[in-house]
């Protein structure tokens, strides 16, 4: 593709975090195009491809792939679906920003590992956008700064206002704390070894079924410990806090996102009510420097090994939640395409 025209993307399936990359994609992003949108449901992608000029409408993701105008593809379909569309992109050597989570268990992120490798070049690029957040990339600047030593322990909150009705406990790992697995490989350098889910007395506001808060404990190779505190229905807003010990101090983020309010003898702000607009500079520049390094015939960001890295801590994860009992996490060697 020449470098001077916009990069021709199709957004396959156009939920919640697909039609909001449709509208960052269109209105946010330079260089550019919303080319294709993909989902199984007709009307919705008529609707969403008929506000925007060039753009067309599939049901098929694999057709929207092969038309002439489309050079990139941005992933944001149910976790499921992913591997199928992954490879397709891969068979066309097509750049892609994939969602998380990468796939839903080790086994299928391994068979995308497998086919980018035999690719010969990194093609993907996975969706935690959290490594694109100020906060979190001060955070990390410091910790690879070592003014402040070795991180001892780190403290993540994340809270939820509400989940989704279809929402299971099982995601609270494999859909919620995924981040934080991302969020801690990423922070410390480091793999995480094994994980160990308790689950205090649920709240009375938890729905049937679901042990909500749990607390998830990682431990990673260096010995560092590391907890989440996950929490999908805390009712009040949506908080994602991060806090490392380290030996010569400590640094928290995420406390404030936004203007402090002084007045009637009370100070206070406002907390987002949830991911897309607490997050929604973190997705902009994810979503731009995806496009800019692909326009540059570069790829950039989380790759397919930390892809599959979150899926088989996210794996152990919800096996530990449901037997109650630490579960170690056994990586295969880190493929050389991948540093
Ligand atoms: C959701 O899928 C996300 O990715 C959000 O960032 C996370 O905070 C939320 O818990 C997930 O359900």
């Amino acid at each position: 593709m020449p470098p001077q025209r916009a990069l021709g993307v199709a957004v396959v399936g156009t939920g919640k975090m697909g039609a909001d990359h449709v509208r960052r994609l269109h209105d946010v992003i330079s260089g550019a195009q919303v080319t294709a949108v993909v989902d199984i449901e007709a009307e919705r992608a008529k609707t969403l491809a008929d506000a925007i000029d060039g753009c067309t409408a599939y049901t098929d993701a694999a057709a929207a792939m092969a038309a002439h105008d489309v050079d990139a593809v941005l992933i944001a379909s149910p976790g499921p679906a992913h591997e199928a569309a992954l490879r397709e992109a891969l068979g066309r050597d097509l750049p892609v920003l994939c969602e998380k989570p990468l796939t839903p268990d080790s086994a299928s992120a391994l068979r995308v590992l497998e086919a980018e490798q035999r690719l010969g070049h990194r093609r993907i690029q996975v969706g935690f956008m959290r490594r694109y957040d100020p906060e979190y990339m001060k955070l990390k600047r410091l910790l690879d700064g070592g003014e402040l030593g070795r991180a001892l322990m780190v403290h993540h909150r994340h809270r939820n206002l509400a989940m989704p009705p279809w929402f299971t406990e099982e995601m609270l790992i494999s859909d919620s704390v995924a981040h934080e697995v991302d969020a801690t490989r990423w922070l410390l350098d480091q793999e995480i070894t094994a994980v160990t889910v308790h689950k205090p007395a649920p709240s009375s506001y938890a729905p049937a079924g679901m042990r909500d808060p749990q607390f998830v404990l990682f431990e990673t190779r260096s010995g560092a410990l590391v907890d989440v505190e996950i929490f999908g229905h805390c009712g009040y807003g949506y908080q994602v806090h991060a806090e490392a010990v380290c030996e010569r101090g400590t640094v928290r983020i995420g406390d404030e996102h936004g203007p402090r309010l002084s007045a009637d003898g009370r100070w206070g702000g406002r907390i987002t009510p949830d991911y897309v607009e607490r997050f929604e500079d973190a997705y902009d520049r994810e979503i731009q420097s995806w496009v800019d390094a692909t326009r540059r015939g570069g790829t950039t960001g989380p790759s397919t090994w930390d892809g599959y890295a979150a899926a088989a801590v996210c794996e152990a994860g919800v096996l530990s939640q449901r037997e109650g009992r630490r579960v170690e996490i056994d990586l295969i060697d880190r493929p050389s395409l991948y540093g």
